[in-house]
């Protein structure tokens, strides 16, 4: 097992300053305790920000890292400028609140932008200083989105895996962000990425889509060089650490103290970090006009809040922080009596044990965020507090609520939701109350931070199999002499030919791409020896018109019309009734594209774009296609992105059925196939893993050969009809 880096923003340490002295205590956060788990055995690095700026450890650089290093930890020391620009700048006033959804809060800033390149170049080069070649790296979080790529520049046989612990967001807001295409390229540099929910996974292809033009299958992107899978791993907690942790003797002592402060009243808790996305001050509305409604609840709950402060040098969290403090004073006034004060507010951290006798002791636990990636303080909740006793109040909008299905789940911009809810948690009977909480502590047993982490680690490995599948020889020395031996020995043997791109260079206009004598010449010789295939997504009239002198079959339109001597006739007998729920989307684009036309095929719709102005044409093809995603799924259907045209057709039809169909007709004991394209790739996939198949061109491919162009491909078959008798 080779070497294990993890980089992340922070390093998992805390610093204790003691005069001019540091002392570096390891803190042990989830990520730490399951990567321990993971790692025993192999060499592991962790990779990041020791917690204060390169200022303040002046002279003493060298003696801070030998203090890290026998912590496991290596420092990427940050001066005060960059960490200004990279991390209180870009990485909090840009990407946080724009993928939280909150763009009035978002601020594109140039300079903010530059520091966050340059950071993330530093934390590169830190890295390469220390990896070996193909070590393992998993680099985390919206701080370092750059890191991969700039890590695929230099290492190019490491593992690279990235994950965000941050939502995703939707491509609209995504959109908005002038360094987009540089973000996405950044992350694309992972053979693995990572995010918490199925969500955030299919934002990110979307605009991985949208914006670079990657298809993906099953959440595989295929790039020009590489492949990438995009995954969802919901991060989870130390489960065992928080279920157990009420037996400890400490914890025991705090619960007991905190029961006989509430005096038998019930405990509503609220644990954040002081943050605009968590939407506190509408909890504590929501709390006002719960005791306003109920009031037979006044006197016996208590709200405690517990905001510990966080970026407290921004002026939105000044804000908020005021509008906290304005809240828990005006309900207090208006609630408390000389016994009783509604809200117990601590403006503070709090230590471990604390906060697990609050979990223990809380009757509702009110996670409300606006946005959160996860929100483990809602499963941590879960895990710690009696099966019997305990209701989670969740937001929809936190990550946590697609596998806490079981809590009270509500809209936080809905106060009366919030409101009914709290009533709804303290109603619920106690049998239910059980149900509930068991299947999601048995959920979360299940499936704890290890399992998360291990998860990953295995997903990852597994991604280098997939990129191997990818990649092809280039057909030359003993595997061309193998497939001509093969061709000249064969009884019957057959070629399936691509046209365009494969046989005959692109040229500006595809109705001047006929062909030349050369390969007439090539395809009769070839014709003489083997039965030859053309097998295009051109249409009948086109390939009549070039080949129909050529004792060669054809297939036109991927597969639509099959030409074998005789006539042109169907390859299948295909339903066409999918076109009236298509075409009326079709029409509203051409509406609203001016130049575009539909032309109606017999088995297809083709959305032409090329007499549309270009940019327009190709914005408003990648909409179509994204509009069509779905419905295409659903009905069984394709769309093929051609020369300006998207064409719709059913799944189907496509060139690897189409070869089906001369293969069950007559045995062949020689077959090689020829593409240059993506809908080639349907004809590698079908044919027998024996089979000759060859990727004319660059890009990733299931063919087992490839050659690089035109001429080469035109080389072999005129070689192979020389060497057959
Ligand atoms: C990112 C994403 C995602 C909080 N207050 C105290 C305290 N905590 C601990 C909790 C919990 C953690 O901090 C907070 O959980 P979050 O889920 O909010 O995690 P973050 O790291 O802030 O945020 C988030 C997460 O990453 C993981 O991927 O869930 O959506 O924003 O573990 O226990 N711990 C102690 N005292 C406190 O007062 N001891």
């Amino acid at each position: 097992m080779g070497q294990f880096i993890v980089v992340s923003n922070r390093l998992p340490v805390t610093i204790l300053r003691e005069g001019d002295q540091f002392r570096f205590k390891p803190s042990v956060g989830g990520l730490a305790t399951a990567l321990s788990s993971v790692m025993e055995g192999r060499k592991f690095i962790w990779l990041g920000w020791p917690g204060l700026p390169r200022e303040e450890f002046e002279g003493q650089k060298e003696r801070v890292e030998r203090s890290l290093a026998e912590l496991g930890c290596c420092p990427v020391c940050l001066s005060k400028e960059e960490l200004e620009s990279f991390y209180y700048g870009f990485s909090n006033r840009t990407l946080w609140p724009l993928f939280h959804y909150f763009l009035q809060y978002t601020i594109f800033d140039s300079h903010f932008w530059e520091g966050y390149v340059r950071v993330n170049q530093e934390y590169a080069q830190k890295v390469v200083e220390i990896a070996e070649e193909e070590a393992t790296i998993w680099v985390h979080d919206y701080q370092l989105l750059l890191l991969p790529y700039l890590l695929r520049q230099k290492l190019p046989k490491a593992s690279i895996g990235f994950f965000l612990h941050i939502p995703f967001p939707s491509y609209e807001v995504f959109r908005v962000l002038p360094w987009r295409i540089e973000i996405l390229e950044g992350l694309l540099g992972a053979d693995l990425i990572g995010f918490h929910t199925f969500d955030y996974a299919r934002h990110f292809l979307s605009s991985v889509r949208r914006l670079l033009g990657y298809e993906h299958e099953l959440g595989l992107i295929l790039t020009q060089e590489r492949a990438v899978q995009v995954e969802v791993f919901p991060i989870s907690i130390d489960y065992r650490k928080f279920s157990e942790a009420p037996a400890q003797p400490e914890i025991q002592k705090r619960i007991k103290k905190i029961r006989s402060q509430l005096e038998g009243r019930s405990l509503i808790l609220s644990v954040d970090r002081l943050d605009y996305t968590k939407g506190i001050p509408e909890r504590l509305k929501a709390f006002e006009l719960f005791l306003e409604r109920y009031p037979e609840f006044r006197g016996k709950v208590v709200l405690l809040l517990v905001g510990v402060p966080s970026r407290t040098e921004v002026e939105q969290y000044q804000e908020l922080k005021r509008e906290v403090d304005q809240l828990v004073g005006r309900i207090n006034g208006r609630f408390g009596t000389l016994s009783w004060t509604p809200i117990w507010y601590l403006s503070r951290g709090l230590p471990f044990e604390e906060l697990a006798a609050l979990y223990y002791l809380a009757d509702v636990a009110l996670v409300t965020p606006f946005r959160d990636g996860m929100n483990l303080i809602a499963k941590e909740y879960v895990a710690t507090v009696p099966e019997e006793r305990g209701a989670l109040i969740l937001s929809e909008m936190a990550g946590a609520a697609a596998e806490l299905s079981e809590a009270i789940l509500v809209n936080p911009f809905n106060l009366e939701n919030q409101v009914e809810a709290l009533r709804e948690a303290f109603e619920l009977p106690k049998d239910e109350r059980l149900v509930r909480n068991r299947r999601m502590k048995e959920r979360l047993r299940r499936y704890d931070i290890r399992r998360w982490a291990q998860d990953f680690i295995q997903t990852l490995s597994e991604v280098k199999k997939v990129q191997e599948s990818f990649v092809s020889l280039v057909l030359t020395g003993a595997a061309r002499q193998e497939l001509l031996r093969a061709f000249s020995q064969a009884q019957s043997p057959i070629c399936f030919l691509d046209y365009d791109g494969t046989l005959t260079s692109f040229v500006g206009r595809p109705e001047k791409a006929f062909p030349d004598p050369e390969l007439k010449k090539i395809l009769r010789d070839l014709a003489q020896k083997a039965k030859v295939v053309l097998i295009s997504g051109r249409d009948q009239e086109t390939l009549t018109q070039w080949f129909g002198d050529l004792p060669v079959s054809l297939v036109a339109e991927h597969g639509i019309f099959i030409y074998d001597g005789g006539n042109w006739t169907p390859s299948g007998d295909f339903n066409d009734e999918w076109k009236e729920t298509v075409r009326p989307i079709l029409e509203l684009y051409t509406d609203r594209t001016p130049g575009s036309f539909i032309e109606e095929k017999r088995f297809s719709l083709v959305w032409h774009y090329r007499l549309a102005e270009s940019e327009l044409g190709l914005m408003r093809a990648h909409e179509l296609k994204e509009a069509l995603l779905d419905l295409a799924h659903t009905l069984g259907l394709m769309v093929l992105e051609g020369n300006k045209v998207l064409e719709i057709k059913p799944r189907e039809i496509n060139k690897g059925e189409a070869a089906r169909y001369f293969l069950q007709r007559h045995p062949y004991d020689f077959i090689l196939a020829m593409g240059d394209d993506w809908t080639d790739e349907y004809l590698f996939e079908a044919l027998p893993p024996e089979s000759f198949t060859v990727k004319i061109g660059y890009g990733l491919t299931k063919a087992r050969y490839r050659l690089e162009n035109v001429k080469e491909a035109r080389r072999l078959l005129e070689e192979m009809a020389r060497s057959r008798k």
